[in-house]
């Protein structure tokens, strides 16, 4: 199997290829035997996928996509999540639409899903014995913790902190970036319990000669190889010592869903969720900026100079994603709102600003002609999302946007366009909703 075609669900291989995605699926089948014979694995994994077992599996021709699958990618439901749209199968990955987003808090069943591997054995079961965290590398003392020890041995704090995939958006560039296509919806902020991360180096003892840490999951590599990670990166020291970065055990009072890192995941709120190592297992200080999978080449990168659209950039150009761009989202109403009892609308949502805060938000209904200033209200802690709401007054009946655009505490605003990068990353442009007034 080829690397492009691991990070690949069934859905999207089924629609691009279905005569390879049937072989990838089912197995090698016998030249006698065209009409799908599913066996083993192959029949194990259609059958995870359309949620059943299949009786008929014998009939199915070959290259059949289950309708299951091909009706709509949101047929696809997703355990303990609700209303999510799966974008990839496998592996899996989920956003949530922004009218589903509309809670001050991000309840856990509406938290986006990124996976790059398989999920651990030990999430699936939700059951946290053996478990262990190891913090070693350049440290004093390296340290192995239970549970139990990181609940009682230190200081538990409990935090509301916004996380966003670095390539939220993604699916609005053009010409297009490979990658998962994330329109608006990866991005929450629930409240998470758990201990500062610069604690725990504390208990550790930070050398002089660390400079980065490297985290490492329990998760499997898509290929099965157990010596393969799928990702494991980390921050700069720096960054793990802010007093909001968090290894966590609890998302909203609960443990962390499954899907989401149980038993314990870092949460470096702010940058690119990638920073948030899921099922936590190790933690190694570095004196060199750490090299895991996803830490290199272009991976979670930026050009460090602006880029025309398409450009081809040089490797050495592109700089680690840091501190997440301002960014906003309008979710309520819905896109596509009749507006049938007048002419004012109540319209509201979240704005973040990576490491600073959002000093301003102003909507515009007339395309970005006029603005005007939304009641905006501060994070409820450092990292937390801002809560905005704003009254709308339509001229008259017709067409509308709303387009919201935040404005960080340095004062940077959205951008109304895209700022295209190879890979995907930081679309911060304004989201827009349609409105129809018909009074
Ligand atoms: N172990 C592990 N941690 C991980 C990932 C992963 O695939 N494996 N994905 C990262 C990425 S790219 C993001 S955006 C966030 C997503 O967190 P979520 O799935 O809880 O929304 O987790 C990060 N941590
Ligand atoms: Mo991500």
């Amino acid at each position: 199997m080829s690397d492009g075609a691991k990070e690949r669900g069934l859905c999207e291989l089924y629609e691009e290829d279905p005569e390879r995605a049937d072989y990838l699926v089912f197995g090698r089948i016998a030249e006698s035997n065209r009409r799908g014979f599913l066996r083993g694995a192959g029949l194990a994994a259609m059958s995870a996928a359309v949620g059943a077992t299949i009786p008929f599996h014998r009939n199915m021709p070959a290259g059949l996509i289950p309708s299951a699958l091909a009706d709509e990618t949101t047929d696809f439901k997703l355990v303990g999540k609700d209303g999510l749209i799966v974008l990839n199968d496998r592996p899996i990955n989920a956003e949530t639409p922004p009218s589903l987003l509309n809670d001050d808090v991000t309840p856990n069943e509406r938290f986006f899903v990124r996976n790059n591997g398989t999920v651990p054995e030990m999430a699936e079961k939700m059951d946290a014995t053996g478990w262990s965290l190891t913090v070693d590398g350049e440290v004093d003392t390296p340290l192995t913790l239970s549970l139990d020890d990181l609940k009682s041995k230190f200081e538990v704090v409990q935090l509301q902190l916004q996380l966003e995939c670095g390539g939220n958006g993604r699916a609005a560039f053009n010409p297009p970036a490979k990658g998962n296509q994330w329109t608006l919806g990866a991005v929450g902020c629930p409240e998470w319990t758990g201990i500062r991360y610069a604690d725990l180096l504390a208990a550790a003892g930070v050398k002089s000669s660390a400079v980065y840490t490297a985290h490492y999951g329990m998760d499997g590599h898509l290929s099965g190889d157990p010596d393969k990670l799928p990702i494991s990166r980390g921050v700069p020291i720096e960054k793990a010592m802010d007093p909001s970065s968090i290894v966590a055990f609890e998302m909203n009072g609960q443990p962390i869903p499954t899907l989401n890192g149980f038993p314990v995941r870092v949460v470096c709120p702010g940058w690119p969720g990638s920073c948030s190592q899921k099922w936590l297992r190790r933690i190694q200080l570095r004196d060199v900026v750490h090299d895991g999978p996803k830490m290199t080449g272009t991976s979670y990168r930026v050009p460090y100079y602006p880029v025309e659209a398409g450009e081809k950039v040089e490797k050495s150009d592109f700089n680690i994603i840091e501190s997440m761009p301002v960014k906003s989202l309008i979710t309520r109403p819905v896109t596509g709102h009749e507006l049938t009892d007048g002419r004012t609308l109540l319209v509201g949502g979240h704005a973040w600003a990576g490491d600073l805060s959002v000093k301003a938000l102003d909507v515009s209904i007339d395309f970005g002609a006029t603005w005007q200033a939304a009641d905006l209200a501060g994070p409820v802690n450092p990292f937390a999302w801002q809560n905005w709401s704003a009254e709308l007054t339509f001229p008259e009946k017709g067409y509308y946007e709303v387009w919201a655009r935040a404005t960080d505490s340095e004062g940077t605003a959205q951008p109304f366009a895209i700022a295209w990068n190879p890979k995907g990353y930081l679309n911060n442009s304004m989201h827009r909703i349609a409105v129809r007034v018909t009074t």
